[in-house]
């Protein structure tokens, strides 16, 4: 295992310290959340008893082949915690998720929770969110005027730059697991993450954004030197 796959697997060991039998988990998405799920199964494999809610169509797939017991936020609208990777970690543990198009199960997930533990490598920490392009989810009509939108409304946030319409590797566009398209704001830099969110939420056409406001409650941070723990 590469030395960054051994630090998000050390963050998702921390996280899974929190999880007791009976409670209902929001099971994260990406090469983080991963390893958590990974080593979730191994304690159920052991006789823990939990039921997930996936966050995405991959995680759903890699927690049943993994046999962790699942079930839907229908079912749980209530959950215990939510174990989530992140693209950034800003000040007050304001995230840029999305960077893996999960962005929407995500945050209704994360919001259903009752606690939200983020995990990551250290590298994810940053003075200012921005660097990493803000995924913004739309649907799939009008995204020229959806766009012209998004620009006039980040601009009123103090925020510019390109975006870009994503794709998948084989060059087609990506297609979330809701059936939207995503935009990726490459700002450079956020601000105000709040007034930004604000003004995106006003946009037609906008479903969901990737900055995640007074969600994240703890954030495990795993660096070279050890792991941090940051708290809201
Ligand atoms: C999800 O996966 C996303 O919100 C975020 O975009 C991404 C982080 O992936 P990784 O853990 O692979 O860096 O948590």
């Amino acid at each position: 295992m590469s030395n960054a796959e051994m630090l998000k697997r050390q963050a998702a060991a921390r996280a899974l310290e929190h999880v007791r039998s009976g409670m209902k988990l929001g099971l994260g998405t990406g090469s983080t959340a991963k390893h958590f799920v990974e080593l979730l199964a191994e304690r159920v494999a052991e006789g823990l008893e939990v039921v997930g809610v996936p966050t995405s169509e991959a995680t759903r797939l890699q927690a049943e082949s993994l046999n962790v017991p699942l079930g839907t936020l229908d079912d749980y609208p209530a959950l215990d915690l939510c174990v989530d990777g992140a693209d950034e970690v800003g000040p007050d543990l304001t995230l840029i998720k999305g960077g893996g198009g999960a962005l929407l199960r995500e945050k209704i997930v994360a919001s259903a929770a009752a606690q939200m533990i983020v995990i990551a490598d250290a590298s994810k920490h940053v003075e200012t969110l921005g660097a990493f392009p803000l995924p913004i989810e739309v649907v799939d009509f009008g995204v020229a005027a959806i766009r012209r939108g998004i620009e006039k409304a980040a601009r009123a946030a103090g925020c510019h730059g390109l975006l870009a319409l994503r794709r998948g590797a084989d060059g087609h566009v990506f297609v979330t697991d809701q059936g939207h398209l995503i935009l990726d704001a490459a700002f450079g830099v956020i601000p105000d993450a709040a007034a930004l969110a604000a003004s995106l939420a006003n946009v037609p056409g906008v479903v969901e954004h990737g900055l995640f406001i007074n969600l994240a409650n703890r954030v495990i941070l795993a660096g070279a030197d050890g792991v941090t723990v940051l708290d809201r």
